[in-house]
């Protein structure tokens, strides 16, 4: 995009004085960043209107998901416009830092994982021109803010992201819909985000919906003096979108909840059928003809039922709506764990939607007189993943381990008698906020060595293997080492932590889950901290492990282990014996910006769930990019990165699937604990008094060894693969020494998206 940046700068500087009455130099950040936002809006206005007028009469793909988590979008817009650098350098010429933005707060409306891949899709598809538009919710709070206080415990605090404005959104009241609930109607009023693509003049449309009161305030009650009953539609209203629910893989069955997946549902399809009337007029039996819609997992699955309701409202039948939605919608699945499965209560769903739940019933009615085997409604619970593979095109998993497991297991029934509509698309992420933006360093050697933008084309990363030799490994050295330095500072900043750039930083970073085994890591540190103590491991490589995790708020078990890793953390620290050998550390509220300076400085990247547990997993792929060797099990995509990376890329311990399933039923976490005497007393330390420790710590130590109520012992097998970790782990540590780690192959989510295009959505690039 041919952009001005003395104009946007120009622009600036007009909005700070009339909008603030301030100066470049005087605007604070945020001022700064509101300026600056606009200023880019109004650059980016024309190209945006042409991309979608040139999409109108086009066949078009919609992504529906109930989770964004889209970051800090300054930084990133500038760099997709390819003017990052520029208007860095004519700030600075006017006295300002942009790196002051870095307190921008980020756009955290998602969970982890699968809101993360959301936003790497849209990016993608803008990049490459492919028509795909998202819709979502716009909620008040985003993930709830994370501190740790003195005991270590994680302390939640309220998100508001919009506090000083929101530059890069666009309200548009003019296409509010109305969505009927039995208690009230409320407006859901849409607010369009640009999604800037990366070397293309395209720009796609993130839509989020607001729910607001068709009236604010309530006359008669205000003129009673009764100013809270005044208020009453609006708060009522307005709850709907107020906070992003903050699990990510447990389900909770709460009204609100219905109402948020009902508002999203509703409200896009009324917008989608509402632009296919004006483009392609009245007769609806095309709209799959135009219209390719993807479920995010099943939390706009409601969607189903929406359409086939709206489509019998303009006229047609139950049969032909049907249809239509069937070659409609397609399902992502995004794990495999059974508590995190939606299923509805259809008494709880009839109180608040009572029309969906009269078309699920029809739907379900119809299935089981074609395959009496098959249900949607069991003891009057709608079960949302089955509504979505019997009523969609196709149904994806998210790795090729997880899409074989959702065949063999997940939805074996429905594999039988649909094996054509089981798909399987790997993720990816995109590698322009990934590398190009977070790694400019390392970004800027690897385009010198294979020549052509890998930003565009993450292929030819492969090429890199052919210039390993002693001089690109120390350049990148070089550039590990600064990274690591700058991490360095952003942590004693934060954390008031000092780390040494000179130890291997190993991190982990993701949500805090007991599958995802955060506990077996810190178990590993207190027993290579005992173990070097004792003098055992004498050519240790000094190391820093790294954490960072949000627990959901009621998951008391996770929070007992984020307690507990905190005060291993002050035991290790406060050490004066392993001063020079062993640093821990937990960051404060891990998001996207953060990540965005954990990744390029990792060196080793922990990826340890159970085999068979994570879906996919994305955070191993953001770290490989980086040039982070993995220690991880075979579980997710770190399969794939495995075949691909070469072994000098990967330390990959553990039980594959297969092994588990064998295991499993004679398992006996105990008489490991009883044969393993430095994994004892690594153990122990959960209830000993080596570390300060609490009830919650005494819980997971009988969760591991004895299990609770209906609950096996050690049901993620930490004991099982503990050997076998340590081994890794120490090994990983031996070999650290000078060389250019780097996976031969990285997973973009061009890729992904491009697969999605042309296998789920039929649907092709437009170039403009
Ligand atoms: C559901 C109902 C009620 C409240 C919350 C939820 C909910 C919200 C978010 C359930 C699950 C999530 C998020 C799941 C998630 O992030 N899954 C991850 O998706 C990634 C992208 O495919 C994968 O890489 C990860 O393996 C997977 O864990």
């Amino acid at each position: 995009m041919n952009l001005n940046c003395v104009n946007i700068l120009k622009w600036t500087e007009a909005q700070l004085k009339y909008t603030c009455d301030v100066s470049l130099t005087e605007a604070t950040p945020q001022e700064l960043h509101e300026a600056l936002g606009q200023a880019v809006m109004m650059a980016i206005s024309d190209n945006w209107s042409r991309s979608k007028k040139t999409r109108m009469h086009e066949r078009k793909a919609y992504y529906i998901s109930a989770e964004y988590l889209i970051g800090r979008l300054v930084y990133s817009n500038l760099f997709n416009l390819g003017i990052l650098d520029e208007m860095k350098k004519l700030f600075a010429e006017r006295g300002v830092d942009l790196a002051v933005l870095e307190d921008i707060e980020d756009d955290a409306l998602g969970n982890g994982g699968l809101g993360r891949l959301a936003a790497c899709f849209l990016d993608s598809a803008a990049s490459t021109n492919i028509p795909l538009s998202g819709y979502g919710l716009r909620y008040k709070f985003g993930l709830f803010k994370q501190s740790f206080d003195g005991n270590g415990s994680q302390v939640e605090k309220a998100d508001d992201w919009t506090k000083y404005g929101d530059p890069w959104s666009y309200r548009r009241y003019n296409h509010t819909v109305k969505i009927k609930f039995p208690e009230h109607t409320v407006l859901a009023v849409p607010y369009d985000v640009p999604v800037i693509g990366y070397g293309t003049s395209n720009v796609g449309t993130l839509r989020l919906w607001q729910c607001e009161a068709e009236q604010e305030l309530d006359f008669n009650a205000f003129n009673d003096q009764d100013y809270l009953r005044a208020l009453d539609a609006k708060n009522k209203a307005e709850d709907i979108t107020r906070v992003l629910y903050p699990n990510d893989s447990t389900w909770e069955g709460k009204r609100l909840r219905i109402k948020q997946q009902y508002v999203l549902s509703s409200a896009s399809l009324q917008d989608m059928l509402r632009t296919f009337k004006l483009a392609h007029g009245n007769d609806l039996t095309q709209f799959s003809t135009y219209y390719a819609v993807q479920l995010n997992d099943t939390h706009p699955a409601m969607s189903i039922p929406e359409l086939i309701r709206l489509l019998m409202q303009e006229g047609m039948n139950f049969d032909q709506a049907f249809d239509v939605a069937q070659k409609t919608f397609s399902y992502t699945n995004h794990t495999v764990m059974g508590e995190a499965l939606e299923k509805w209560p259809l008494d709880l769903m009839r109180s608040v939607v009572p029309e969906i739940v009269d078309i699920i019933c029809q739907i379900d009615a119809k299935l089981k007189q074609e395959h009496p085997n098959l249900f949607i409604i069991r003891d009057n619970v709608a079960h949302m993943a089955n509504l979505s593979v019997y009523v969609g095109s196709y149904v994806n998993g998210v790795a090729e381990i997880h899409t074989q497991i959702l065949k063999d297991d997940c939805f074996k029934e429905w594999y039988c008698v649909y094996p054509e509509r089981f798909q399987n698309k790997t993720n990816g992420i995109t590698p322009r906020r990934w590398i190009g933006l977070c790694n400019p360093e390392l970004t800027a050697m690897v385009r010198e060595l294979v020549g052509g933008d890998f930003l565009k084309d993450l292929d030819i990363i492969g090429k890199l293997k052919d210039h390993i030799n002693d001089e690109t490994v120390t350049r990148f050295n070089a550039i590990k080492r600064l990274k690591k330095e700058q991490l360095c500072s952003v942590v004693a900043k934060q954390e008031g932590v000092m780390l040494n750039p000179d130890f291997i930083f190993d991190v982990q970073v993701k949500r805090l889950h007991e599958y995802k085994r955060q506990l077996l890591n810190i178990l590993a540190v207190v027993d290579i901290y005992f173990r070097l103590k004792e003098g055992r491991l004498p050519d240790f490589h000094p190391t820093v492990y790294l954490f960072g995790a949000k627990s959901a708020p009621g998951y008391a078990r996770a929070k007992a282990i984020i307690r507990y890793i905190n005060r291993v953390a002050r035991m290790i620290n406060n050490d004066p014996a392993v001063a020079d050998k062993l640093k821990v550390v937990f960051v404060q509220n891990y998001n996207c910006s953060y990540a965005e300076h954990i990744i390029p400085a990792a060196d080793i990247s922990e990826q340890i769930s159970p085999a068979g547990t994570e879906a996919s997993g994305t955070g191993n792929m953001k770290l490989m990019l980086n040039g982070a060797v993995t220690l991880g099990t075979l579980d997710g995509a770190n399969v794939e990165i495995a075949k691909e990376a070469g072994h000098e890329n990967e330390y990959i311990f553990g039980h594959t699937v297969e092994q588990l399933r064998q295991a499993e039923p004679t398992y006996y976490a105990r008489g490991i604990y009883d044969t393993n005497a430095d994994l004892r007393r690594a153990i122990n330390t959960l209830v000993d008094g080596t570390v300060p420790t609490d009830d919650g710590q005494r819980d997971l130590f009988h969760s591991l060894l004895d299990g609770s109520g209906w609950d096996k012992a050690d049901h993620y097998f930490l004991l099982l693969d503990y050997q076998s970790y340590l081994d890794a782990k120490l090994q990983a540590n031996r070999d650290y020494a000078d060389r250019l780690a780097f996976g031969r192959k990285c997973l973009s989510s061009d890729r992904t998206i491009r697969q999605y295009a042309s296998e789920i959505w039929h649907i092709k690039p437009t170039q403009y």
